[in-house]
């Protein structure tokens, strides 16, 4: 008989707890819940064995040493292929969403995106330059034209190499060439990937995973830099902004959208739609007192940088959300979306709602998203909700609600250090180098039911902070840290060792800090860039005392992000167990092969200590290569600045306008 876990067992968030308890208190099933009555295949997560089924000889399960499948295939080819094809499947996913937020830029450029217009003309600029594209004369309208054929153009290219690829060192560039993996096109290395995995194909476990490698380097310097960068051109680079975060954003008293999924596009202007008079009128024509809109997963992270849109929490929230039964709709559109939703909302009022060509489920409302007509689809949706509020049944809704201040874009933290006029790394590398900081760790990643919600994000940050480690965040793990309260900056400065709270005293840097969604660990990569090339930190990303965390991973998509950020020279450690585990040949490979040829690697490690201790081993063995002093903690903490003393006494509102200068 599976063991059932207490709420606790499940979650260390407050909020979600009582949630888990309604929920079984109302008989029903959450992800939770199914996690443990089925329990993980100990084949297919690797641990006793690897199941391959790419044809119809098999599946084969290989669980004795040296058995091989029907066509001959060894565990090794077996554990690379399953590796490359689950990389392959992630990288589609950021680099599609990159696709569309390119066509949307191209139908705003073409004056045919109802209700969207390009807010950020700096960063646009910013981008022609990457493509080489001169700007002097042209329209905004006509420069984003432009650039967004070239970056639909990078998705067909055949030949070549990605421009965002020059954006890395020269180094790191060079290190590409010589193994063979500089990207050509996106959808390109995609293909590459899921042809050399086919029956009969590539059956070198290390020419398997430099496929894996160059298709990984495809989205993290290809499509999920687009999306990043092409929607700070639409919607806004994003700056800090006070925001909040939990189930308790829910309101009781209002109509409640929640906005789930990925793509900023729809999300964007169902924001403009509910802040309109009519709909807000119509709204208290139905006894709401307004229109209350609340994210999940990474549209959340979207529209709460740019937009201060509350969020209701992070991936394992999405069900809890529906359980409070206060949302009238749910509007979904790709990623991270639990077929359990629409079965689930028919439990309550709630109506569900699908709306990317991509994704039907069923038992939903399907309204198609049209960027031509973007805004009118916008305001029935909002419809749709406002008509539902009168069916409302009983509610409950956590108390528990965190302030959160998110937005660091790596414009904004150059900024932040280096003022206007000298934007500029020096201050953090300077920082790194005297020991104040001992290295930088990028806590990133999802939620997984087979561990307790939120544990490892939050405790892994504390632990980090404590020593001195600066905390960069993105995705669910920013939303972990964010139900904590750690993503307020100066909170997060009681954790930090004596060093780190000195120079984010002097500088007005939080400790942690929130730098977007999964696709925009892109920014991550082009702040290691700017650090390996503003000098100091050696002249490549290898170089850089810093790690990559995914310690609650489940989802593709997390293994093409450390599968790019390993081939880009970070060392990467993922929680729970490794899909590869079985095969020694592969782990090696992974650890050591990539490590010798490319300086970073992906690694696995099941428990949050020892991720910890390998990060800091990790981070101190970079910090003797560069030939950096030893950490020694007990050398700092007596100066500092006593500015960020006085401002904590202030409340969030004012001291975040007081640092980050006039943040709504
Ligand atoms: Fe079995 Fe080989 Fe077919 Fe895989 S490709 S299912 S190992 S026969
Ligand atoms: S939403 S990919 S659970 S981070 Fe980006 Fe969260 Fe992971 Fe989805």
């Amino acid at each position: 008989m599976p063991k059932k876990r207490t709420a606790g067992e499940r979650s260390i968030d407050p909020a979600s707890q009582q949630i888990l308890i309604r929920a079984d208190e109302l008989g029903l099933d959450t992800a939770f819940s199914r996690a443990d009555a089925m329990a993980a295949c100990p084949i297919g997560m690797g641990r006793s064995g690897l199941c391959c089924k790419n044809c119809f000889m098999g599946p084969c399960r290989l669980t004795k040493e040296g058995q091989v499948g029907v066509c001959g295939a060894t565990a090794s080819t077996i554990a690379a292929r399953n590796m490359a094809r689950a990389i392959a499947g992630g990288a589609a996913a950021h680099s599609d969403h990159g696709r569309d937020i390119a066509f949307t830029l191209l139908a705003a450029a073409e004056g045919e995106a109802q209700g969207y217009q390009i807010r950020d003309t700096v960063k646009l600029q910013a981008v022609a330059r990457h493509y080489n594209i001169p700007a002097q004369g042209k329209t905004t309208a006509a420069l984003a034209k432009e650039v967004a054929l070239k970056a639909i153009a990078e998705f067909g290219q055949q030949t070549g190499q990605l421009a965002f690829v020059q954006r890395a060192p020269n180094k790191r560039q060079q290190a590409w060439k010589r193994y063979g993996i500089v990207p050509r096109g996106i959808d390109r290395e995609v293909v590459d990937v899921l042809h050399r995995t086919h029956m009969g194909d590539d059956q070198h476990p290390e020419h398997i995973l430099k496929g894996a490698l160059r298709c990984a380097l495809a989205d993290g310097w290809g499509g999920s830099m687009i999306a990043t960068d092409l929607s700070d051109v639409l919607f806004g680079t994003p700056a800090p902004k006070v925001g909040q975060v939990n189930l308790g954003v829910l309101a009781g008293d209002e109509v409640n959208i929640v906005l789930h999924g990925h793509e900023p596009t729809l999300s964007e202007m169902i924001v403009a739609a509910a802040s309109e008079p009519e709909l807000i009128a119509y709204a208290q024509s139905k006894g709401a007192k307004g229109i209350n809109l609340a994210g999940i997963c990474c549209t959340s992270n979207e529209i709460l940088l740019r937009q201060g849109v509350p969020s209701a929490g992070n991936f394992l929230n999405q069900e809890l959300a529906l359980i409070t039964g206060a949302v009238e709709v749910m509007v979904v559109d790709v990623q991270c979306i639990m077929q359990a939703l629409p079965n689930l909302a028919g439990k309550f009022h709630t109506k569900f709602i699908t709306t990317s060509p991509k994704v039907m489920i069923e038992g939903s409302l399907h309204i198609e998203f049209d960027e031509r007509r973007a805004l009118d689809i916008a305001r029935e949706i909002v419809r749709v909700a406002i008509d539902n509020y009168p069916n409302r049944g009983p509610v409950v809704i956590p108390d528990d609600v965190e302030d959160i201040v998110p937005g660091f874009s790596h414009e904004y933290i150059n900024y932040m250090l280096g003022g206007s006029y000298r934007a500029s790394f020096r201050p953090l590398n300077d920082a790194i180098m005297a020991g104040r900081i001992r290295g930088v760790v990028a806590d990133v990643g999802c939620n997984n039911p087979r561990v307790t919600q939120d544990k490892s994000h939050t405790w892994l940050v504390r632990e980090f902070l404590k020593r001195d480690v600066l905390v960069v965040q993105t995705g669910c793990g920013a939303l972990a840290s964010g139900k904590m309260g750690m993503v307020t900056g100066e909170a997060a400065l009681e954790y930090a060792g004596p060093g780190l709270r000195e120079v984010c005293e002097a500088t007005g840097m939080p400790p942690v800090l929130h730098m977007g969604s999964c696709v925009d660990n892109t920014r991550i990569l082009t702040v290691l860039a700017q650090m390996a090339q503003e000098g100091g930190l050696g002249d490549d990303i290898s170089d850089i005392p810093a790690v990559g965390l995914a310690p609650e991973w489940m989802s593709e998509k997390a293994l093409a992000i450390g599968a790019y950020c390993a081939a880009s020279g970070a060392c990467v450690i993922f929680g729970l167990a490794s899909p590869v585990e079985y095969s020694g040949e592969v782990t090696r490979l992974m650890e050591e092969v990539w490590e010798k040829e490319l300086g970073g690697k992906l690694l696995f490690a099941s428990d949050d200590e020892t991720i910890l201790q390998r990060s800091l081993e990790h981070i101190d063995r970079k910090r003797a290569a560069l030939n950096l002093p030893v950490y020694d903690p007990s050398r700092f903490g007596r100066s500092g600045d006593a500015r960020m003393r006085a401002l904590r006494a202030l409340p969030l509102e004012a001291r975040a306008e007081a640092l980050y200068g006039g943040v709504k």
